[in-house]
């Protein structure tokens, strides 16, 4: 369902039409990553560019696939999912930097969703509190076979999504920094893997509109162990889940044919 007032035909905010993106998008928050994930693309195409919405369209094994930016957090991310799908994409993969949460995850690690803590605001207007935000069992299935093949150290399981940044960075500044605390050890007790701020909005959109979406995460750092002490590299290569998406996107065209 298009929405009446869009731009000159094209979708209101990320500026593409029906057509210009494949059915397999992938969403990074950065625009300035879509040109360097485009490039793993046969003949990668500028396609459209507004505001935090940078969309290349190329292929990968003859098929038409897309990258389109996201921005940060829920609310840009789900109205980046939800025009991709008025222009016909049903396949989405997030790929996205975390911090990690679990002792047992390091700084350069790959994290890939399973499901996301819904702690933020855009997936509570597409379903009520007891709606798990979950991931699309293929899509995690052919990004863990991704980073299996290319030998990474890669984890699978629940990440956190918020709202605020500074929340999680400095919850003592927070006149909720009791609250913001407490949530923050109970998920690390459950086994949270990392936290960022974009699947659980994304997972709960897809559900919301019966399209597959899985989130491919590199750890930047881990505050849990560093309050620990322990060893807490620092790594901020973002080609490592761009090459575990590029991957996985192949696998799913192939199973996708069969
Ligand atoms: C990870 O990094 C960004 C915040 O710095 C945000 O998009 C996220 O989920």
């Amino acid at each position: 369902m298009a929405l009446a007032y869009n731009h000159d035909n094209r979708e209101f905010h990320i500026h593409v039409c029906p057509g210009e993106v494949g059915k397999y998008v992938l969403l990074p928050g950065d625009p300035g990553r879509c040109e360097k994930i485009a490039k793993y693309f046969d003949d990668p195409k500028l396609i459209a560019s507004n505001r935090e919405y940078v969309t290349y369209t190329g292929e990968i094994d003859g098929v038409k696939v897309s990258v389109t930016s996201t921005g940060i957090g829920g609310p840009s991310a789900a109205i980046a999912m939800e025009e991709l799908i008025h222009c016909g994409a049903d396949t989405f993969i997030r790929i996205g930097t975390s911090g990690g949460m679990k002792k047992e995850v390091m700084g350069g690690d790959v994290c890939i969703a399973t499901g996301a803590i819904r702690f933020e605001g855009t997936s509570r207007e597409y379903a009520p509190m007891e709606w798990p935000a979950v991931a699309d069992f293929d899509v995690v299935t052919a990004l863990k076979a991704g980073a299996d093949r290319l030998r990474l150290r890669n984890h699978t399981g629940v990440v956190q999504c918020k709202d605020s940044f500074y929340g999680q960075h400095s919850p003592d500044s927070m006149p909720v920094g009791y609250m913001l605390n407490d949530k923050w050890d109970a998920w690390v007790k459950l086994g949270a893997l990392c936290s960022e701020m974009e699947s659980a909005a994304l997972f709960t959109v897809a559900a919301a509109r019966g399209v597959r979406a899985g989130s491919v995460l590199l750890v930047l750092a881990n505050q849990t162990r560093r309050a620990l002490g322990l060893d807490d590299p620092q790594v901020y290569d973002v080609d490592i889940p761009i090459k575990v998406a590029i991957e996985a996107i192949k696998d799913l065209i192939k199973k996708d044919k069969q």
